[in-house]
């Protein structure tokens, strides 16, 4: 009989826990490991952790106690594995602390006919069920009544925390901001291991609980108060010119202006959207800024939909996007104006809780990677390339009741902007020392030409005359610690460089393109935050009673002072940067000069109060964000989004039954066209496809 001591046991049970989490990691769950390192991370993540909880069965002196607390802490390891497999078999996803309390979506999994969710290698669990049942009669031999030394126990407790830090640290470089930005629970899973994450999202939870119970309905009444002084009427020439149009908005990935009419080696890089930009049917803006932090393609979104600014930190999608109240887009416009709604994307829907949110936002489909064809050429980074996403997106679009609204969030021009050889038409990509730059003008230029094809798509197909097309870019792609290397393509001096110029190289396009608008370069000053109320009062509906931050940029009376996230203001004259409690660089915009003005004088003060005033904004969407209190306000008319309305799977099947069931009076272009697809029309050059 072999004779086992404290340590020897939780070393036994560990190895049993980590064994298994690997084989659900590799066998059950989908965690997209790519490369050695992120492999080697995988596989030591859930060291760590497991330890750290199983050795505090060692802070029981005595035998009894020391075995019991053991069996506990195992039989939960044990348990939380299992539950996360049978739940992620049902939802692809992991359990979080909201699920657990929601007990609808965890009863649905767990109660779902045990037959359909469980397969052959469970049986392997059933041996912790032997261990355990084994446990106390191990402890029968002598040695495990023999406790751990003080030292000793302290010891394998901190190394075991060691290895968690050493875990996050070597995790955060591979993908930095990993928590920070909390792109998606798959990658804190990947890098830092399931029972990390469990804890992760508990304490958050904490943290957004005491937040939001702080809370009373009355703490609504300030932010009304302030946004209704925010709303500017709208501009009656342009007020319902697109009701009951279809809404395509277009999300050009990490897309900066200046790529606009920009020559590289005399080509222009985006001559599509270059012909867009001043097409007689355009509205586009020469000075629009993305306003994004942390968050940034979720940030965008939020300000699209909702008319909120992202979190000061994180991303409001990840953070609190699953749990919060939304009076957003998608549901205002199917309330108001009868459009159905859906986005298309080609990276997988957890990604940013996308596959939450977008119910909570009242999106009726989301049609992510998955229901797009696939083969071992057609992604790149995250997911399907561009080109393959519009085409793959018609046989959907074309079964969408209109008026639809719906939104398409590109993927390729996205940071380290790669793009196979042959996938490139012949652009000729800069030179500069930085290779990331010049791939940037090379994926720019790939995603003009997936544009070009999806537009010839919509015309061939009539889409075109029914739709206002809304195109803008989320961010920058070029980081500000690059720009000194690209200035030299900008024709600007990189030893002149400065903060001024890192902030007016925010500028990302916004395009409004409808068959009848009377197009034109718009100069005005705005931010993503102004677009919800700009497309709203184009399609007719009067936003008084919402709570959005943004103003109407066609309106006459526009506010256009633009605020970012984390610091500075840009407005028609100046550039504001606050650089310590009471010291603001104001720069004039028309030379980008330092405004050489002592800190007392008037205008200093003027511009100064008008920084603070205005980002207060910021502070208004923060309180309504943090404490979630659209909970407590609905406008009238309005009502509450209840996201179980919505399912995103087998969603092809959802459409046919609408357009079966709504027979004559459906009104998708399929139904139009007389049941016949239209997908043939759709013309696309890229290899995957066969051509
Ligand atoms: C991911 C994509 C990129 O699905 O939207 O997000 P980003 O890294 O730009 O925030
Ligand atoms: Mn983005």
């Amino acid at each position: 009989m072999i004779k086992l001591t404290r340590t020897k046991m939780i070393l036994i049970l560990s190895a049993v826990i980590w064994l298994e989490t690997l084989m659900v990691y590799y066998v059950d769950f989908k965690l997209g490991i790519e490369g050695p390192l992120q492999g080697i991370i995988s596989i030591f993540n859930p060291v760590g952790f497991i330890l750290l909880i199983l050795s505090f069965a060692n802070f029981f002196v005595r035998k009894k106690s020391f075995v019991i607390s053991l069996m506990v802490l195992f039989t939960l390891e044990t348990i939380l594995l299992v539950a996360n497999v049978i739940y992620y078999r049902e939802f692809s996803d992991f359990i979080s602390i909201n699920t657990m309390l929601s007990a609808q979506k965890f009863n649905r999994a767990m109660g779902k006919s045990i037959v359909t969710l469980i397969s052959p290698h469970d049986v392997i669990y059933l041996l912790n069920l032997i261990l355990v049942i084994g446990l106390p009669f191990f402890a029968k031999n002598g040695l495990l009544s023999i406790p751990i030394r003080v030292v000793n126990k302290v010891a394998l407790s901190c190394f075991s925390a060691f290895l968690v830090v050493l875990n996050l640290a070597v995790s955060e470089m591979n993908r930095p901001q990993l928590l920070g930005r909390t792109f998606d629970q798959t990658y804190i899973v990947k890098y830092l291991g399931l029972n990390f994450y469990m804890a992760y999202n508990a304490a958050n939870k904490v943290n957004e609980d005491t937040e939001k119970n702080k809370v009373t309905t009355v703490d609504i009444d300030s932010p009304l108060q302030e946004t209704a002084k925010v709303y500017v009427q709208p501009n009656k020439k342009y007020y319902g010119i697109a009701r009951k149009k279809n809404v395509i908005v277009i999300h050009l990935e990490s897309f900066q202006q200046f790529l606009i009419n920009m020559k590289v080696n005399d080509q222009e890089v985006t001559p599509f959207l270059n012909s867009l930009y001043s097409d007689k049917n355009t509205v586009s803006f020469s000075n629009f800024f993305h306003e994004v932090g942390q968050g940034k393609t979720s940030d965008a979104e939020t300000m699209l939909e909702s008319g909120l600014f992202g979190l000061p930190t994180g991303s409001f999608f990840n953070k609190l996007g699953p749990t919060n109240t939304f009076q957003s887009a998608p549901a205002i416009l199917s309330q108001k104006e009868g459009h159905e709604s859906a986005v298309f994307h080609g990276n997988v829907g957890s990604f940013y809780s996308r596959n939450k949110i977008y119910k909570n936002m009242g999106y009726n489909y989301f049609f992510d990677q998955g229901y797009f064809e696939q083969n071992e050429n057609s992604n790149v980074g995250f997911g399907l390339k561009d080109k393959l996403m519009f085409k793959e997106s018609v046989k959907y679009l074309e079964k969408l009741q209109q008026p639809f609204y719906v939104k398409y969030i590109t993927l390729t021009n996205h940071y380290p902007f790669d793009l196979p050889d042959e996938d490139n038409d012949g652009f000729v990509k800069p030179e500069t020392q930085d290779n990331v730059i010049n791939n940037y003008f090379l994926t720019a230029h790939y995603l003009d030409a997936s544009l070009r094809e999806f537009f010839t798509y919509l015309k061939e197909s009539g889409l075109y005359d029914r739709s206002v097309i809304v195109l803008y870019g989320d961010h920058y792609g070029i980081s500000d610690d690059r720009n000194k290397t690209l200035a030299p393509l900008l024709d600007k001096n990189p030893d002149e460089w400065n903060e001024f110029d890192d902030i007016q190289l925010q500028r990302v396009p916004f395009m409004i393109h409808m068959k009848g608008i009377s197009g034109q370069v718009d100069n005005e000053y705005g931010g993503e935050i102004d677009v919800l109320p700009t497309i709203l009062h184009l399609l007719g509906v009067n936003t008084k009673d919402y709570i959005q931050l943004g103003t109407d940029l066609l309106s006459k009376h526009h506010d256009s002072n633009v605020i970012f996230r984390n610091n500075g203001l840009v407005n028609k004259k100046y550039t504001v940067i606050k650089k310590s409690k009471d010291l603001y660089n104001i720069y004039d915009n028309e030379n980008g000069q330092l405004l050489d003005i002592d800190s007392n004088s008037k205008l200093y003060k003027k511009i100064t109060k008008k920084y603070d005033q205005e980002r207060h904004l910021l502070d208004i969407s923060d309180t309504v964000n943090q404490k979630n209190l659209l909970r407590f306000y609905t406008p009238v008319g309005f009502k509450p989004v209840d996201p179980a309305n919505y399912d995103y799977e087998n969603e092809e099947v959802q459409l046919n039954k609408t357009n079966s069931d709504l027979g004559n009076s459906s009104t998708s272009l399929y139904s139009q066209n007389n049941n016949k697809s239209t997908v043939s029309m759709y013309a696309t050059d890229a290899i995957e496809d066969g051509n």
